[in-house]
């Protein structure tokens, strides 16, 4: 088998590309299918080309681990393409898995695509931070039309073969063997003159506010982002230019895009997600449970938000709370969530029954000894956990995994209340539990390498990012984010407003500030932490601005207010007592305010996450720099077009980020220094630690 595989069937030349896992369009594909088309043009006896993929997908696209190889070592895609389309002889894309980015090109340059049933088409580059580069924006909107094709690549899903040949963009659904079809369509279509060729359709008729539309739209989709904007550009282009014009200006913005800071941190985050799944030193061969039952304890916001996991893919949920009324009212969020969902379409009243049909409220806890899986979600006090576990290692049944969600808590100390500490293991989920996609899976000391993998394959299963981390306070995400939190409130301690912080992260393009996200989570959790901190110094209560705000009775979002205040669409507006209060305050301490720029306020934030990201990695809390980035892109809605905090660092240049720190104050990581000192990224530290 070689990479690209002729053989022929009758008049009919078969290519077949073999590059698993994918078939993406990797160094040795484009020269295998030249050489298949000079095959078929030096034999008369050839009168079709069909082309397919071997294994499980046709081209699922570029290969994007050679986007960064100087041009004249990349694959040659354009070249390829360009060839395939002024090809003498009919061609055939044969379709079955994915047929995506580069993939979806090659075919739309065939004069013929049929696929089977269950294929999928799409044009995903918008995700990657880049557009269509192989003709796609000029031959998508000549066959599906505008309206679609910029539908399609501005979200970057993919649609449906039977979509696709209501819509035009495959000619034949085949029902029987994708190859036996093809082949049969090719010989059927060989000798039809003109061949037909998308180039040369006209897009007609499009109103102008088609365009105007689509610009206003990626206002709120992609803020922020370059190559949404180079798409609509080059796809209004179809509708004014010839295609050869579109086609070379398509190449030049493709490249625009493709070196862009932005790019590079969407693919960073591409492979980062992938590279997350894999635990060091766990073989793919470790034996993993089967969950068919899910036990939660704790009917609360959280404890509801999980269980709505678990029944959004039919596994049935047995949810356990200490009174009636507690019960009744998890239950009824979780109705009113599910209801809500209905009402937007996104699922029937049938769905919602099917779903709560699943569930079993009870204030029994002996009713979990048949789960699986049981996940204690209630508040965090080691005492009453540890009650918890306690019973729950009488009632579980052998084999079932004990979890907890704590976000601070010493699992370790939970684990050892019970008589199987290889059960135990931490699922950190992050609210609203039933949204976010990220889950911290905490590796406790004695968790068993089946209950490890068994949690990782439920992640999945329940469509979450599993990502695994250490035992520490806070883990990973929550240990960074209260550094942020002391930066933050440092810099109005300095002279900075709360809102010039917030702006700060919004200029990143995070949607909350340090300041918003705190008046969203209840500005009484991080008192209680900094209350028992000032208990361990000895101090009798802790006293800084932010402090002093939640002893006036304002604790967030839920008292109507905290550091701001919010109007009917949960609008921060700066509160003229709180920003008195701030005065006040740096006058009793004697601070000095001064200017602050924004660019300051941006470096301090996020440096102060890195830093303590990098000092996380050397403790071996997190595995890789890269699931640091992964937890904040899914968990604390990081950017991801700036790949998370560690990308965004390399990307600064870690001497660079190490000068700023020491500038404004903070002690560099230890291991940031060194990557420093040595020229490096944490991208190289990720790639040169073997097993990792
Ligand atoms: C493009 O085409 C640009 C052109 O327009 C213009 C050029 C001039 N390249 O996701 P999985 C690897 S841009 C390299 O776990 P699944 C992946 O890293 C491209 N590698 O499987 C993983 O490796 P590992 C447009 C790739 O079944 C393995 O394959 N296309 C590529 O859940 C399995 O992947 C896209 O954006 C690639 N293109 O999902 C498609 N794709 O085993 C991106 C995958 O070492 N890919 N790998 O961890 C996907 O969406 C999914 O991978 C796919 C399969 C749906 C195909």
């Amino acid at each position: 088998m070689s990479i690209v595989d002729q053989t022929r069937q009758g008049d009919v030349l078969v290519l077949t590309i073999n590059n698993p896992p994918v078939n993406a369009f990797s160094p040795g594909v484009p020269e295998g299918l030249h050489a298949g088309l000079d095959a078929a043009l030096a034999d008369e006896g050839v009168k079709a080309v069909v082309i397919i993929g071997g294994g499980r997908t046709f081209i699922a696209g570029a290969d994007i681990k050679t986007f960064d190889l100087p041009r004249e070592q990349a694959p040659d895609l354009r070249g390829f393409i360009q060839r395939l389309d002024a090809f003498e002889k009919p061609t055939v894309a044969a379709i079955h898995g994915t047929a995506l980015g580069g993939g979806l090109e090659v075919a739309l340059a065939c004069n013929y695509r049929v696929s089977v049933k269950d294929a999928q088409m799409g044009l995903p580059e918008v995700k990657l931070g880049v557009l269509p580069g192989a003709g796609g924006t000029q031959r998508l909107p000549r066959v599906v039309g505008v309206q679609k094709a910029l539908e399609m690549m501005l979200s970057g899903n993919p649609i449906r073969a039977t979509e696709a040949r209501e819509l035009g963009l495959v000619d034949e659904i085949v029902e029987g063997d994708l190859l036996e079809g093809a082949v049969a369509f090719a010989r059927e279509h060989a000798n039809i003159r003109p061949l037909p060729r998308v180039s040369e359709r006209r897009v007609e008729g499009v109103p102008p506010q088609v365009f105007e539309a689509a610009r206003k739209g990626i206002e709120k989709t992609h803020k922020g982002q370059l190559s949404p904007s180079f798409i609509i550009d080059l796809v209004e282009m179809t509708t004014t230019q010839p295609f050869a014009v579109g086609w070379d200006e398509e190449a030049r913005l493709f490249m625009a895009a493709k070196d862009s800071p932005q790019s590079r941190g969407l693919r960073h985050i591409f492979f980062a997600e992938r590279e997350s799944a894999k635990i060091p030193g766990l073989g793919k061969d470790t034996p993993t449970t089967d969950i068919r039952k899910a036990g939660i304890i704790g009917a609360g916001t959280m404890g509801g938000g999980i269980a709505m996991n678990f029944l959004n893919v039919g596994i049935p949920v047995t949810i356990v709370e200490t009174g009636q009324e507690a019960l009744d009212r998890g239950l009824g969020v979780i109705r009113r969530n599910y209801e809500n969902s209905a009402k937007k379409g996104r699922m029937t009243m049938e769905d919602v029954e099917k779903r709560m049909a699943l569930l079993t409220p009870t204030l029994d806890m002996n009713a979990l000894a048949d789960a699986d899986i049981i996940i204690e979600a209630v508040f965090e006090n080691m005492e009453v956990k540890k009650d918890i576990f306690t019973r729950l290692d009488a009632i579980a049944k052998p084999g079932a995994i004990l979890a907890t969600n704590t976000s601070t808590l010493d699992v370790n100390e939970i684990a050892s209340v019970t008589s199987r500490p290889e059960q135990v293991i931490g699922l950190h989920f992050f609210s609203p539990a039933n949204v976010m996609r990220l889950l911290e899976i905490v590796r406790a000391d004695k968790t068993s390498d089946s209950v490890l993998a068994t949690s990782m394959a439920l992640a999945k299963r329940i469509k979450k990012v599993g990502v695994v981390v250490g035992v520490c306070d806070g883990f990973v995400g929550n240990r960074m984010i209260h550094r942020y939190g002391d930066e933050a409130r440092k810099l109005v301690e300095e002279g900075a407003r709360p809102e010039d912080a917030d702006a700060a992260m919004h200029a990143l393009g995070l949607p909350m500030g340090p300041f918003e996200m705190s008046d969203m989570a209840g500005l009484d959790v991080g008192y209680l932490i900094r209350q028992h901190q000032a208990k361990v110094r000895g101090e009798s209560k802790p006293d800084g601005w932010l402090d002093r705000i939640v002893e006036t009775g304002r604790k967030g979002q839920k008292t109507g207010g905290g550091i701001y205040d919010y109007d009917e669409n949960r609008r921060p507006r700066p509160n003229a007592d709180m920003q008195r209060l701030i005065e006040d305050y740096r006058a009793e301490k004697g601070l000095q305010s001064r200017e602050i720029t924004q660019e300051e306020a941006t470096k301090r934030l996020v440096y102060s996450l890195v830093n303590e990201g990098a000092q996380i990695l050397d403790e071996g809390i997190a595995q890789r720099a890269g699931d640091i980035d992964v937890i904040y892109i899914y968990g604390y809605g990081f950017p991801a077009y700036r790949g998370g905090p560690m990308q965004y660092a390399d990307e600064m240049g870690l001497g660079n980020v190490v000068a700023d720190l020491e500038q404004y104050g903070q002690t560099p990581a230890p291991l940031l220094r060194r990557l420093a000192q040595e020229g490096k990224t944490f991208a190289q530290y990720d790639r040169e630690r073997p097993g990792v």
